[in-house]
């Protein structure tokens, strides 16, 4: 039981739903070293969604309401850190969501899709079609789902997939806190946010952009530019740890 007063109660809570995952099948253990590196960043962005996050969130939610075929990539972290608010985010933007992994396994993915269910989201995962080109598990997606999607939400994604994702002509809108990763800098829009913090956002947009028209939803996504957003980010990371020096 972690103390409610403890300074670091909510990354407390956070390592212990993905531990739990871990013991339910449902997250990787790889996940569990992939979530202490998003921490490291987390803390040296100062743990708070800065503008440029904000900017992307924006965008992104834009960009899902005016694409014909969105899709909510769900891996095994994501799952157990906002499965609640996937489903959210999802039946405001009419996305759909589907199960895809790096550390495959057919048991696993159903867990994931179990779990997801229990939120009242229904995720695809029938595993009945293969992205080409990708020789990782990821490739292996929903007919329904990623395969004809035209815009794919990625959290926590690998480089590899999102360059794919690419190729084959999808727009690729990742959360990564590493502005640095090779997922960050092939995204199409990089959210450099904590997952945690990223989707309840986006939720928040969602019900805010929602009803307006194309050409004003499309005036939000033009002229944006995923560079800036990734050197504001590693603006934003000199900047933090330069106030920080000021108070050692
Ligand atoms: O469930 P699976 O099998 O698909 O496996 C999931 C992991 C995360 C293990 C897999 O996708 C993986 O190995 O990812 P990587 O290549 O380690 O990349 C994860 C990226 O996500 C890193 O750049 C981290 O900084 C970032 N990250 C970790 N936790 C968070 C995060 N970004 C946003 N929010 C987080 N909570």
């Amino acid at each position: 039981m972690i103390p409610k007063d403890h300074p670091r109660y909510e990354s407390l809570v956070t390592r212990e739903k993905l531990v739990e995952g871990v013991r339910r099948g449902i997250t990787a253990l790889e996940g569990l070293i992939a979530h202490g590196r998003g921490e490291a960043f987390d803390y040296i962005l100062g743990e708070r969604t800065r503008e440029f996050a904000l900017k992307a969130e924006k965008v992104a939610v834009a960009m899902m309401l005016l694409a014909k075929n969105p899709v909510i990539s769900v891996n095994g972290n994501t799952a157990v850190l906002v499965p609640k608010e996937i489903g959210e985010l999802a039946e405001i933007v009419n996305a759909r969501v589907e199960v895809n992994v790096f550390h495959y396994s057919r048991e696993r993915v159903n867990r994931i899709a179990d779990h997801l269910l229990k939120f009242g989201v229904s995720a695809l995962c029938a595993g009945d079609a293969e992205l080409e080109g990708l020789s990782s598990a990821r490739r292996i997606v929903d007919r329904r789902g990623i395969f004809i999607a035209d815009v794919v939400l990625v959290p926590l994604e690998d480089g590899d997939r999102c360059e794919i994702l690419k190729r084959h002509g999808k727009k690729v809108i990742a959360i990564d806190l590493n502005p640095l990763s090779r997922t960050a800098r092939m995204a199409d829009v990089t959210i450099v946010d904590n997952v945690i913090r990223a989707i309840p956002k986006m939720v928040e947009f969602a019900r805010e952009l929602r009803d307006l028209s194309r050409d004003e939803l499309e005036s939000i996504v033009s002229n944006y530019d995923n560079r800036t957003t990734l050197a504001e980010a590693i603006e934003g990371i000199k900047e933090y740890l330069e106030s920080a020096k000021r108070i050692i």
